[in-house]
């Protein structure tokens, strides 16, 4: 039957035009005579999900059979943007899907962009789980991603007034066809209740935790096919649902709302994305999300293992959890219970495989972002987890004092508990203990947490459990799908795409690089890219650009560390220095355009007068005919992954000026350079070995470096004003009410006299202006700036999420490639 009926539906185009129409007339249930674009965006995705759900079904058979070790990656947030397109170019379907639709009268173009974002994450950490996600599939890995299916996804973004306001995200509207139901697998998840201890028929002690409020977890899986390879991998993302739907006693008293409530309650779990980047929020619903996806997750790991019927003592053989940040911790403690309590096994020896099953990926330095939770709040909602974390404690600790002994001092800083009142669990500590390696995502924040956070660890455990994995970026989304034109012309040059999965022979653009032609279409290319973003302005704001302009870009979260203030602080100077300026004057400057976007969480004040502050000097310099076009403003509204892919190519210059020793990585400076994007950045996270590998003659750095911070923000108690000329003269613009009404900006001003600048903006501040100097020289020299633009993406090779994705495989998960087998 497989034969007869399971062969490939073919992938040419009368194939997608045949199975367009059924799905318009079936699955749509429209007539075929009344498609809009939207219909036509669902009729093509439906086409696509066919396709992929039979490579995906592949897949797992194949995983089953062969059953070799899997990589579970833990992600509270997958940001996978839009999935249709990527999906075409990953199978390769986009010409002659581009064919088929054109000639039933749509254009690929429309129909792309009927799509709206999958967005469940906030930022960085979201998405670099999604570029791992592409190379784990595209390399032929059997790995599992496991989140949350938030109702809503990130908040979207308007501005009124300049100001940030927020609005839900209800991504799931319509009928989402890149995910797939999975009702039938269903798991309870338990909150609250007791424990009792009781000694079992062979006289151990026992602990059973009872009663409580069960909910259920149910699968939807969302399929992540590799480029060119029939992998297809997947990503299980779990929803919320109540056990029972609703109180029947209470709903026969006509109590209908109290009826619901215990539904409403468990629906609530999975509702909404916490949107904070880089920032703990001590919310019991947060802690409850957490523990409700590492419960289910684990639930369906562990069933998945037992199948096998292996002994226990292969679990670590089989499975490999990889723990994004400290959001998954309670796993540690869900699988240390599973195999205690309900599956009998010794403590030790249950140890022994968590330990060895988890690996820890910290994404962060910022204290604000370390996560810690309430004794008592664990206490109530998981009484058995919380007893425990004491017990693992305890047991940790006896081994540092056997270690090191009579150092109370050292046992109080490495404690998985903060005795304060109430107490604490520190989940960093707990997954240090709970994990066999640990890494960072740069070399720079490698080295930094042995140095901050966790140098007390390195006292106990040595060096050797602490490592570096660089970040990565997939060049599939970020530079084939994003950059069509680009793409076409490395490919071109380069004789093949193979460059797409080894993003070191980029490196092959240099023999080119004095080539005329080739430069001449390098430089099409990017204006091109900035053709397309200046009309993406005009409509989003209603600001007309000019293409010829120098594109200055910084996008990203709005955060105090990122800088954005300093970013149009600097804006505010050169404005001022334009209007003194003559006519004669400005016809030599270089003209730009700055490019600000990102979201601010809804409750970080500072960040959102940032906001507001760089809205009102865009209507000053925007409206200000005098400075001659020199100098225009923009803030993109709600920038997401979609608009990134619009924005990035099109960009000369971008800014990744991050306080040294506060962004871990970054990742979005890694899709600048790739796409010929020069950078100006301070010395931080993977500006560093960006900078190592494209030399320093194609990147603008300045500031201060991260051994100085401290020193810095010492110094800064004994002042209370800017140092820096420059940056007063800039803070006394606003104060005089160049940009409205000043007052508005107190806040904001405040944060860098008494507020101390523990930014550091005033130190870095003179440093900023002379490079943007020197940027604005080498941009005059276009022909020069054209070399380093090629240079930069051809040194760009190391940063391929392929590249990382293979130092994980080898070095911390031990996974092999398992080639999907295809049935005859
Ligand atoms: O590793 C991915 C990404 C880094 O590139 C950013 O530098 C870093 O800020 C971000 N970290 C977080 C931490 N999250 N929490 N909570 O988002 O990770």
């Amino acid at each position: 039957l497989w034969e007869k009926y399971g062969a490939d539906e073919s992938d040419d185009k009368e194939s997608f035009q045949k199975s367009f129409i059924r799905h318009v007339t079936t699955t749509l249930a429209r007539s075929i005579y009344n498609i809009d674009n939207f219909s036509a965006y669902q009729a093509t995705a439906h086409s696509v999900r066919d396709r992929l759900i039979k490579r995906w079904n592949e897949t797992q058979q194949t995983h089953t059979e062969v059953d070799s070790k899997r990589v579970y990656y833990l992600s509270l947030e997958f940001l996978l943007g839009r999935s249709l397109d990527n999906a075409l170019l990953n199978l390769g379907l986009k010409d002659n899907y581009g064919g088929g639709i054109k000639e039933l009268g749509f254009t690929m173009e429309d129909v792309l962009e009927q799509e709206v974002d999958a967005a469940l994450g906030n930022g960085g950490l979201g998405r670099l789980a999604a570029c791992y996600m592409d190379s784990l599939a595209t390399m032929d890995y059997p790995a599992w991603g496991y989140g949350l299916r938030y109702t809503y996804g990130i908040f979207q973004q308007r501005l009124k007034d300049g100001y940030q306001i927020e609005f839900p995200d209800y991504w799931l509207n319509f009928d989402n066809p890149w995910e797939l139901p999975r009702l039938d697998v269903v798991v309870d998840v338990q909150f609250c209740g007791s424990v009792n201890r009781y000694t079992d028929e062979e006289g151990h002690e026992r602990y059973a935790w009872e009663g409580g409020d069960t909910l259920q977890a149910i699968a939807y899986d969302v399929p992540i096919p590799g480029y060119g390879t029939k992998n297809c991998i997947n990503i299980r993302l779990w929803s919320s649902k109540p056990k029972r739907q609703f109180d029947l006693t209470r709903f026969n008293e006509g109590q209908y709302e109290q009826a619901v409530y215990e539904q409403m309650q468990a629906e609530n779990i999975t509702a909404v994305l916490y949107p904070n980047d880089n920032h703990m929020v001590g919310k019991e619903l947060r802690l409850k999300q957490q523990y409700f996806w590492v419960a289910a997750s684990l639930f369906d790991i562990v069933r998945r293992f037992k199948k096998s019927e292996k002994p226990w003592s292969n679990f670590p053989l089989q499975v490999i959890m990889d723990k994004i940040h400290t959001h998954p911790t309670l796993a540690i403690v869900e699988l240390q219970r599973i195999l205690v309590d309900l599956e009998g096994i010794g403590w030790d020896e249950a140890w022994a495989i968590v330990t060895q099953t988890f690996a820890f990926t910290n994404h962060t330095i910022l204290p604000e972002a370390m996560e810690r939770w309430p004794v008592p709040m664990i206490q109530y909602l998981l009484p058995r987890h919380m007893q425990i974390i004491f017990d693992i404690n305890l047991f940790f600790l006896q081994k540092v004092e056997k270690a090191i002994p009579n150092n109370r001092d050292l046992l109080a800083k490495l404690s998985i508990i903060e005795e304060s009142t109430p107490q604490f669990v520190r989940m960093a500590h707990l997954a240090i203990v709970g994990s066999h390696r640990v890494n960072g995502v740069a070399a720079l924040h490698s080295e930094l947490i042995k140095q901050t956070i966790f140098k007390d660890f390195i006292q106990f455990y040595g060096e050797s459990k602490f490592e570096n994995k660089t970040n990565g970026i997939t060049p599939r989304r970020w530079l084939h799908q994003a950059n069509p034109k680009l793409s076409e012309l490395i490919t071109e040059t380069l004789g093949s795409k193979n460059w797409l999965k080894n993003l070191d022979l980029l490196k092959g653009l240099k023999s080119h690089v004095n080539n005329k032609d080739f430069r001449k279409r390098w430089v099409a290319a990017k204006l091109s890219n900035k053709v397309r973003l200046a009309d993406y302005i005009q409509k989003a704001t209603g600001v007309t650009v000019n293409s010829n302009a120098l594109f200055d870009v910084q996008v990203k979260r709005i955060h105090e560390y990122k800088r954005q203030f300093m970013n149009i602080l600097g804006v505010i100077h050169r404005y001022n220095t334009l209007k003194k300026m003559t006519s004669e004057e400005r016809a030599c400057v270089v003209h730009r355009v700055v490019i600000f976007g990102g979201k601010a969480a809804p409750g970080y004040y500072i960040a959102k007068l940032v906001i507001k502050l760089i809205n009102s000097v865009a209507e000053v310099v925007n409206n200000d005919n005098s400075i001659e076009d020199s100098l225009k403003v923009v803030f993109i509204p709600d920038y997401n992954v979609s608009v990134a892919e619009i924005i990035i190519p099109a960009s000369d210059i971008s800014q990744h000026i991050s306080t040294a020793g506060t962004e871990a990585s970054g990742t979005s400076n890694m899709k600048f350079v790739l796409n010929g994007g020069l950078i100006l950045g301070t010395v931080d996270g993977a500006n560093i070995e960006i900078c190592e590998e494209i030399g320093d003659d194609n990147i603008f750095m300045f500031g201060n470096l991260a051994h100085q911070v401290d020193d810095l923000r010492h110094a800064h108690r004994y002042r209370s004003v800017p140092v820096d000329p420059s940056l007063q003269a800039v803070i006394n613009d606003i104060e005089s009410g160049q940009f409205g009404d000043s007052r508005i900006f107190a806040p904001l001003i405040n944060t860098l006299t008494h507020g101390k600048d523990y930014y550091l903006i005033s130190d870095d501040f003179q440093s900023y202006l002379d490079t943007q100097k020197l940027v604005d020289e080498s941009y005059k020299d276009q022909e020069g700036w054209t070399t380093k633009s090629i240079m930069c993406s051809a040194h760009m090779g190391k940063f391929s999420s392929d590249r990382a994705i293979q130092e994980y495989a080898d070095q911390i998960w031990e996974i092999k490639p398992v080639p999907v087998m295809t049935k005859k």
